[in-house]
């Protein structure tokens, strides 16, 4: 078994920069700057015949190159608890076109279909332990956080191996767009 994601990798200026936000929240364990990626698909564990239908589905997508930008500072909750932080992405409609396209591609090959809603992000830290007042005061003082924009020039398969820590993600697949 392996267990995929789709994603967007950034370029090694970007990480650097997203590095410079992480620190100051006691309890938030943050993410390393090699492990940053913009998730377009979680696919989870899947058996090797699989992963090589996925490979196959996603080299069949046909989609443009586009500019993407980070903006802002934003986090997931649940049951009123802050699980993670993030930096966003701006929404933009080759983004969400390009998330459509391998959604699609991968319930064709019989993947059960993403309900989640998407919302584009680059995950700092997970803080579900995290001290409350500090994370909010962290949102605050990041809000008007924003990075360059980057050139999307392909999209990646990643393999994923859950550590004690650290997840390790392996790049396995480069998509280039046209
Ligand atoms: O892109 P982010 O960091 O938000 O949390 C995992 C990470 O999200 C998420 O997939 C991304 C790459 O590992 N993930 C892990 N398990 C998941 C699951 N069961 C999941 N997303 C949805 N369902």
């Amino acid at each position: 078994m392996v267990r995929l994601f789709v994603a967007l990798a950034l370029p090694a200026l970007l990480k650097t920069q997203l590095s410079a936000l992480s620190g100051g929240i006691p309890g938030a364990k943050w993410v390393a700057p090699e492990n940053y990626h913009l998730t377009l698909r979680f696919i989870g564990e899947v058996e090797h015949w699989r992963a090589e239908e996925v490979d196959q589905a996603l080299a069949a997508i046909r989609a443009p190159r586009f500019e993407l930008s980070l903006a802002g500072i934003g986090t997931f909750e649940k049951a009123g608890r802050v699980q993670s932080l993030h930096v966003a992405a701006e929404r933009t409609e080759a983004l969400a076109r390009l998330q459509a396209k391998v959604e699609t591609a991968l319930q064709r090959i019989g993947l059960e279909p993403e309900r989640r809603r998407f919302a584009p992000h680059v995950t700092l830290a997970r803080t579900d332990r995290a001290e409350t007042h500090k994370l909010v005061e962290f949102v605050r003082g990041h809000s008007l956080f924003r990075a360059e924009a980057m050139a999307v020039e392909h999209f990646t398969l990643f393999s994923s191996r859950l550590g004690k820590d650290q997840a390790h993600y392996v790049p396995e697949v480069e998509y280039e767009l046209a």
